[in-house]
């Protein structure tokens, strides 16, 4: 069920170095580490998802594939929902807990070097992950993190966090 969503929490979550040299990749992924919600059993959940090449730099999530290890589909709850642009449409993982994971294929010979990733919370605030790492893949199967986050908090309502690893 969707809430009256006057204003949105969006926690960044992004690499210290500048991403210049960096090696682009095809596929990106935010993989849950940890999370509040029930050990493995958790529900994580989203409303947009961001990836930048740049810090505050433009959305590079267009034209490609979203992917997600699952989504709650009682309420239709897709992968696609996280990269539509719109805050009232949520991803959710299917109570995946530490397996979850929200991603997006740039598509063949769009290989980007992603530094920064902005999380937009979703109808529940409480299903957020605490810890993730943000991986990258070649062929979509095999992942390699690039870098980790630990101890996220994702505030209320119409306050913006950023973080750092
Ligand atoms: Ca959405």
């Amino acid at each position: 069920m969707m809430g009256l969503r006057a204003a949105w929490p969006i926690s960044y979550m992004k690499r210290h170095d500048s991403g210049a040299g960096g090696t682009p990749h095809r596929y990106w992924r935010v993989k849950v580490t940890g999370q509040n919600l029930g050990g493995t059993a958790g529900y994580i959940r989203a409303a947009e998802i961001q990836m930048r090449t740049t810090s505050g730099g433009a959305d590079q999530c267009t034209g490609g594939t979203a992917m997600a290890d699952s989504f709650y589909a009682p309420e239709g709850l897709t992968a696609a929902n996280a990269f539509d642009d719109s805050i009232f449409t949520d991803w959710a993982s299917n109570g995946t807990g530490n397996n979850s994971w929200i991603g997006y294929d740039l598509g063949a010979g769009n290989a980007k070097d992603i530094v920064e990733v902005a999380w937009t919370v979703g109808n529940d605030a409480s299903q957020v992950p605490t810890d993730v790492t943000i991986d990258y893949s070649d062929d979509g199967s095999t992942w390699t993190p690039k870098w980790s986050e630990t101890g996220l908090v994702f505030h209320a309502s119409g306050t913006t966090t950023t973080m750092s690893p």
